[in-house]
């Protein structure tokens, strides 16, 4: 049986964790994108090659590019779309001259991924990222005051916000704010940390229904995919995280029926997907073995790890074993989709609780060394415990 290879997810040359210790870690492929290129333009060859030599410097190799960022316009199909879509299809071709064939992007609007406290207490001692709706909702209604917002919420809802945002000191509310708003590494809001420019990008949206940005999405992908196609290089698209709406803005990643739908429309296996079991796995309605059963032959990246929901809905990031993942059955029915596809499916540990030396350090949330050194080490375990008893 065929193993997954194991990736690691680099910043790039300014990353707290190096290339040597990621080859350490016992990962053997890198997993980055060229942050420094402004979001829409073309990645030159010559940049890409120069990253790509510094990976193969390190004896590492560069397996999968996360992400190139999908623009605004091209979400919302306005304004200089049409440049910005010839960009990436460039982009693509000049990934695959350099031999990169695997391309992660996500189509959330605004927000990439969300959540409301970065270093959430585990009683273990480390901490983890923490989604509370309560908190998001008190954000959205008393920090943000975004316009109609009340009517997203039920009466209970906009109450027990209400006490939340009360207790909240000048200094909390600074932090929920620049925790959601400030811009998660590879997230689309970098940079944006005052409320008003936040709401003016929130308002672009306004008349974009979820309808609409599907349409978009399919628009976006019958142009791309065919490119992707002769240049030989695999999309993978990630799933919304959280997986449903925030700030009034449609998302149409979330569920089975979401990825079947795009899939139906442009049907080259180019069309593809990472499996994300952090962001499917918070909606008790997927069914994650059962996905990766239905997708085999589209998965081309996968991103492990758990996360732990509440009745409320509300979630924090298990360790990669623990939460409401199957991990077993789903590390089982990726092998078997290995298999399928005769490739060694890139995975990488997604996220990872801060822990040990690193609580000390400052590291991209969810992204510390040590969590994701357990995380792997982990799943490795589990992977060859399946091998082994399958022969
Ligand atoms: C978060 C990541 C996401 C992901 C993008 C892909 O940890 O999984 O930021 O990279 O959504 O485009």
């Amino acid at each position: 049986m065929r193993k997954l290879e194991k990736t690691w997810r680099w910043y790039g040359p300014d990353d707290g964790v190096d290339l040597s210790a990621i080859k350490q870690a016992g990962a053997t492929g890198i997993v980055t994108a060229l942050h420094h290129i402004p979001n829409g333009e073309v990645w030159p060859v010559e940049e890409i090659q120069q990253r790509k030599l510094l990976i193969e410097g390190a004896g590492l190799r560069w397996s999968v590019v996360e992400s190139i960022p999908v623009h605004e316009d091209i979400k919302r199909k306005s304004g200089d779309y049409k440049t910005y879509i010839n960009n990436y299809k460039q982009s693509i071709q000049n990934l695959a001259q350099c031999g990169i064939r695997i391309v992660t992007y996500n189509f959330m609007p605004v927000l990439d991924w969300s959540r409301t406290d970065l270093t959430y207490p585990m009683p273990d001692g480390s901490t983890a990222l923490y989604f509370d709706k309560t908190a998001f909702a008190a954000f959205d209604l008393f920090l943000l005051q975004r316009t109609n917002a009340s009517e997203h919420y039920s009466k209970p809802e906009f109450q027990a916000a209400q006490t939340f945002f009360l207790a909240l000191s000048t200094t909390d509310k600074q932090k929920l704010t620049e925790n959601i708003i400030a811009g998660l590494p590879g997230g689309t809001t970098n940079g944006v940390s005052d409320l008003k420019t936040f709401q003016g990008i929130l308002d672009s949206y306004a008349g974009i229904s979820a309808e609409t940005l599907r349409a978009n999405l399919v628009h976006f992908l019958k142009e791309i995919v065919p490119v992707a196609e002769q240049a030989g290089v695999k999309l993978a698209i990630h799933p919304d995280d959280p997986p449903f709406p925030l700030l009034g803005l449609p998302r149409i990643m979330s569920t089975a029926k979401d990825v079947a739908y795009i899939f139906s429309q442009v049907p080259s296996t180019n069309n593809g997907l990472c499996f994300c079991t952090g962001s499917f796995g918070v909606r008790p309605d997927n069914d994650l073995p059962q996905m990766v059963g239905q997708f085999q032959d589209r998965i081309h990246f996968i991103h492990l790890r758990a996360t732990k929901r509440d009745a409320k809905g509300n979630f924090y990031e298990a360790n990669h074993l623990e939460g409401d993942v199957d991990m077993y059955t789903v590390m089982k029915k990726l092998l078997q989709a290995a298999k399928l596809q005769d490739c060694s499916l890139p995975m990488r540990p997604d996220h990872g609780h801060q822990m040990l030396d690193d609580l000390k350090k400052k590291t991209n949330p969810g992204y510390s060394a040590i969590g994701r050194l357990r995380g792997l080490a982990e799943l490795r375990g589990l992977e060859l415990g399946i091998i082994k008893s399958n022969m």
